[in-house]
């Protein structure tokens, strides 16, 4: 079938049936996404049977809550990402630290501590370490009372909530900055999530002779009255995974110097017995501007 017949055919089914205006956004995009898919069908002579299968698998992704994996696993969410970033520079935004894909484990509803927190439960198997650093504007003022809510995988890259065998919320707080704009917290060191064996997205990713790990992060929302929300991660240098992320969501910048702190009186001062690790990451926002869509867009997320 040749396109004119395929916008011909939509016509039929834009004016039958119809009822009320409807939403014309909607109509427009479902319209668009519906021709985009028949045209596919035609030039790749998709299959009745491959056409079925590809239903079905969008029903059980569905129906086992991995869409919002398969949304970073296709590469969609960093492509919103990077739209994110040219929509900003188009705004002559600049600088600023970069942004990076959220993910589908994040839960609203962590504690809030003031200034300095504890991440894990003292339950939690793994090495220490101890992450800090300052949130500034982007004029290099140290934002009081910003809001760093911070999330990451345990020794075995499990998210608690989604693990029910974790504590509520271990590896989840929101920091609220000190009056110099400093965060601080101590944790236990994440292993990288692997997406679950034999699931919808690790039988699509098999398909196109893919893996599905993640290399060891760590997940931030910034926020600061005045301020956009910066959504990132940092990566673990040295994680074998790190510049081969099946989520692509590893970026320049975005993956701070770990330093290992052997020093007797430190260990003692946090009552560790080994060394344990350090990380320095100041994060930068960007001020708030009507001419470019906002960051703190609604999105489904779950709430405990
Ligand atoms: C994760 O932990 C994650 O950060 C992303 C983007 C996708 C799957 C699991
Ligand atoms: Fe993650």
């Amino acid at each position: 079938m040749d396109t004119k017949t395929i916008d011909q055919l939509l016509n039929r089914f834009e004016t039958t049936g119809v009822v009320g205006e409807g939403n014309p956004r909607i109509k427009t995009i479902v319209r668009r996404l519906m021709r985009d898919l028949m045209i596919a069908m035609e030039e790749l002579d998709i299959t009745p049977e491959e056409f079925w299968a590809g239903l079905n698998y969008l029903g059980d992704a569905g129906r086992s809550g991995e869409l919002g994996l398969i949304v970073p696993g296709t590469g969609l969410e960093h492509f919103l990402d990077l739209r994110m970033d040219e929509a900003e520079a188009k705004a002559g935004l600049k600088g600023g630290t970069p942004r990076t894909i959220e993910g589908p484990l994040y839960v609203a509803g962590a504690p809030v501590v003031q200034g300095e927190a504890r991440l894990d439960d003292g339950n939690t198997p793994g090495e220490v370490v101890v992450m800090q650093g300052v949130v500034r504007g982007e004029d290099g003022k140290p934002l009081a009372g910003a809001k760093v809510e911070v999330w990451h995988a345990n020794d075995v890259g499990n998210y608690s909530y989604f693990d029910k065998t974790q504590s509520d919320f271990n590896l989840r707080r929101t920091i609220v900055t000190d009056a110099q704009g400093r965060y601080k917290f101590r944790s236990v060191m994440p292993v990288g999530y692997s997406v679950p064996p034999g699931g919808a997205t690790d039988r699509l990713l098999q398909q196109l002779g893919r893996h599905g790990h993640r290399p060891a992060h760590i997940h931030f929302f910034v926020t600061a009255p005045g301020h956009r929300k910066l959504t990132t991660q940092i990566n673990l240098e040295n994680d074998p995974h790190l510049w081969d992320d099946f989520a692509f969501g590893t970026r320049e910048g975005l993956v701070p110097p770990i330093h290992t702190n052997t020093d007797r009186a430190a260990m003692q001062a946090l009552g560790v017995a080994k060394p344990f690790y350090e990380i320095k990451f100041d994060f930068t926002l960007h001020a708030d501007k009507d001419s470019v869509p906002a960051t703190d867009f609604q999105r489904p997320r779950a709430a405990a």
